[in-house]
């Protein structure tokens, strides 16, 4: 049978290819940046740039499709997800690693029709790793099939999440102890490699059995959420129930015992939604 979005997998892919090569070449100049939200939420130049790029040449050929892009939010479009065939674009993820040239930089995709995420692509574009799932039909890096470490038992983990500053003491307080509460279980570890789609194709890869994360966006989860599925982990809420693209947080893993784990040492803590004013 006919596969109605293999067509669209195959032009995000090529464009992505495109992106990588122009964040890679803005690597070799000098990078001004500019600051968003709060004095560490960063964007530059490339940032936008590099959206433009895949929004333009996507909509070019699906002129239909509807789109939810980090940069194209930040100017004020709307980011709500609908039925219609959606391409939800984060053209850098791991800005600050960007602007540091710390080498997780990555270019992440995802598509959804009817809500469901259909495919996903990550490229992690200084390490040149190609991620690609396409949903029901497993997840590749650079075209040889990967999976998750398949883990189950939490104390012989490896753990990944993101921490930054957060002008609220409360909230920063929350982060700092859910820290706590997984680095005294114990675990082998904590990384926080600062690249939300690389985190999930490291879990997606074997490389980490667990991600965790409260307070990132959609698209920074699209790509990666096809990855990890097609890989043979789980992908859920923070507090053990469904995953919600649009929630701002997620726990994945390589088995459910782990994410369960998690889900039960984790505090959540108020991040808003992507799809509402807060
Ligand atoms: P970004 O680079 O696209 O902003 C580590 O910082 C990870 O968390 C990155 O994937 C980053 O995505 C994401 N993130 C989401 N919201 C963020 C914010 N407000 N500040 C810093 N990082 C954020
Ligand atoms: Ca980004």
């Amino acid at each position: 049978m006919d596969d109605p979005w293999m067509e669209c997998m195959d032009h995000c892919i090529a464009v992505t290819q495109e992106a990588g090569k122009m964040i890679r070449e803005a690597l070799q100049k000098d990078i001004s940046i500019k600051q968003k939200s709060s004095p560490v939420d960063l964007v530059t130049e490339t940032d936008q740039k590099v959206e433009n790029l895949i929004i333009s040449s996507i909509r070019e050929k699906y002129p239909t499709h509807s789109f939810i892009g980090e940069e194209s939010v930040a100017a004020g479009a709307p980011s709500i997800l609908t039925d219609d065939p959606t391409w939800i674009i984060d053209p850098i993820d791991g800005t600050t690693n960007f602007v540091h040239r710390f080498p997780f930089v990555s270019v992440s995709i995802g598509f959804t029709v009817n809500k469901e995420i259909e495919f996903g692509i990550v490229y992690s574009c200084i390490e040149d790793k190609m991620y690609t799932a396409r949903k029901g039909k497993g997840a590749f890096c650079n075209g040889v099939p990967i999976k998750v470490s398949g883990q189950k038992d939490i104390s012989q983990s490896l753990v990944l999440t993101e921490m930054g500053f957060k002008p609220d003491p409360k909230i920063f307080r929350a982060m700092m102890a859910n820290m706590e509460s997984i680095l005294t279980i114990p675990v082998h570890g904590i990384r926080a490699p600062g690249s939300a789609a690389v985190n999930m194709c490291l879990v997606a890869s074997g490389a980490a059995d667990a991600y965790y994360h409260i307070g990132i966006h959609c698209w920074d989860m699209a790509g990666g959420a096809a990855i990890i599925r097609e890989a043979g982990g789980v992908i859920m809420d923070i507090t053990g129930g469904p995953f919600d693209l649009m929630s701002r947080r997620l726990i994945t893993a390589s088995s459910e015992d782990i994410a369960k784990q998690l889900a039960q040492k984790i505090q959540p803590f108020p991040c808003g939604r992507d799809d509402t004013e807060n």
